[in-house]
């Protein structure tokens, strides 16, 4: 096995080593969050040339199952034909229009359906073009907001171990995963803290839908509270769900704990639903799902089915209105991007939220549920599984690591899976899943079987 390992991965003395694909030139790509020279010495296999419904082509031929729905963000099918139409239309229509001091058409009307879908009591929309800004849009919201009403001393953050939430300069102060933090240590905000994470597989693993125990975690905030001070505390960010962490999902009465304790404190919470927002959780939000109104909620990624970038954050009028004072002509925020509410974004969106009223995608993820939460469970028993965790249309494998770099045995699943015509996805030992709400129960069981082969294969 570890033979295997150093074989797989280039060794210094081997970074010259000959390409697989010589017709590739992927020499100029420096790629995000990928093994670079890992994947240049073999491209074509990983080269994804058309996307159709749930399935993507690869340069070689290959037709691939989209485990992941992109990265989370397309579960209502590739080339949606209604999308693609109305983003083509609005480049002829309107293709830019400058996002300060103008607007457009429909991005107002999209605030307003986005305020429709969120949670009641939610009432304002400010856009941005990813989770990453949206997150940065979020926590300097909330600072400023404490200062706009005269609490300028509320500017600490509290985010939590194994959060993810961005690569923004805030999103990596108040995420919580080690690598991601480790390299920009001198740019990390400071007067952030951490909650503790929740996933204790000792007393959870296994888990279907939102573990039992738990609950109590959500305390840690009161004492991370009380070595602060409230008084300098602006706000908790939280992905309701752990996405990007491997689906860890919040035990019974966490959330509500955690709202609780804000609320007693004049603490603003912050809901990342960055991918459990439209639908993943079978619900607009994560927030409906348990039953939790946030204070603000960021979001990005399904709201365009992943066509166009946008991203945004979703607040209470109480934060809104108190950055509406003084004079009439001044700007109120001093935030903002030249593509905030982009207009083919905008389109794209629209689109999107048609196709999930006409789909009934929610219902659909709901629906789809429990045939996911059934198969992926039966994979318990199975060589190396430690742990399955599951909530709405995502699910994690958690494998027992193998010797060799970190991760090799989750690498050599996905590869298996390449080979069998499965996109999923892995970080860490850990395959995720978030398959497209179109998906059939046939092809969520084959996604299920064919990791259960991966696994068997790939020890
Ligand atoms: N917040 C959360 C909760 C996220 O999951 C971001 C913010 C950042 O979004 P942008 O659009 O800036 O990337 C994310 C992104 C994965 C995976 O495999 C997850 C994300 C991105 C890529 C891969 O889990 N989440």
């Amino acid at each position: 096995m570890v033979q295997l390992a150093l074989r797989k991965f280039p060794m210094k003395h081997e970074a010259r080593a000959p390409r697989q694909d010589s017709a590739v030139r992927t020499d100029a790509y420096w790629m995000p969050f990928t093994h670079n020279r890992y994947f240049k010495r073999s491209p074509a296999s990983r080269t994804l040339v058309r996307a159709e419904g749930a399935y993507y082509t690869a340069a070689d031929g290959r037709r691939l199952f989209d485990c992941l729905s992109g990265l989370w963000c397309c579960p209502l099918g590739h080339a949606h034909p209604k999308i693609a139409e109305a983003v083509a239309k609005q480049l002829k229509e309107l293709d830019y229009s400058p996002a300060f001091q103008m607007g457009h058409p429909k991005i107002f009307s999209l605030a307003e359906r986005i305020v429709e879908l969120a949670p009641k009591g939610m009432s304002q929309v400010f856009f941005a073009n990813s989770g990453s800004e949206a997150v940065d849009t979020a926590l300097k919201i909330a600072v400023a907001y404490h200062r706009a009403r005269g609490e300028a001393s509320r500017t600490r953050l509290i985010g939590r171990e194994r959060g993810y939430h961005g690569v923004g300069i805030g999103g990596i102060s108040v995420g919580g995963i080690a690598s991601n933090r480790k390299m920009f240590a001198p740019l990390l905000v400071p007067g952030v803290d951490h909650l503790p994470h929740t996933h204790n597989p000792a007393q959870m693993a296994f888990s279907r839908g939102q573990p039992k125990w738990g609950a109590h975690l959500a305390d840690e905030l009161e004492r991370i509270i009380a070595l602060h001070d409230a008084s300098t505390v602006a706000a908790v960010i939280v992905e309701p769900m752990q996405g990007s962490g491997g689906v860890i999902v919040p035990p019974a009465g966490y959330l509500e704990r955690l709202r609780a304790i804000c609320d007693r404190h004049g603490i603003l919470l912050i809901f990342d639903e960055v991918i459990t927002g439209f639908g993943r959780l079978g619900e607009p939000f994560g927030a409906q799902r348990f039953g939790i109104t946030p204070d603000l909620i960021a979001f990005a990624k399904i709201v365009t089915n992943g066509t166009i970038p946008m991203g945004g954050v979703i607040v209470k009028p109480a934060i809104y209105e108190a950055f509406m004072t003084g004079p009439e002509t001044a700007i109120e925020l001093f935030h903002g991007y030249t593509y905030s509410g982009h207009p083919v974004a905008a389109a794209a969106a629209h689109a999107a939220l048609d196709a999930m009223a006409e789909e009934d995608s929610f219902k659909r993820a709901r629906e789809l549920e429990p045939l996911l939460e059934q198969a992926v469970h039966s994979l318990r028993g199975e060589p190396g599984v430690v742990d399955i965790r599951n909530i709405g249309l995502a699910a994690a494998v958690e494998l027992e690591p193998v010797p060799g770099p970190p991760g090799m045995r989750a690498l050599r699943v996905f590869e298996r899976g390449m080979e069998e015509g499965m996109l999923y996805r892995f970080t860490g030992d850990t395959i995720a899943m978030a398959p497209p709400f179109i998906s059939t129960g046939a092809e969520i069981e084959t996604m299920i079987e064919k990791l259960r082969a991966a696994i068997r294969t790939a020890r």
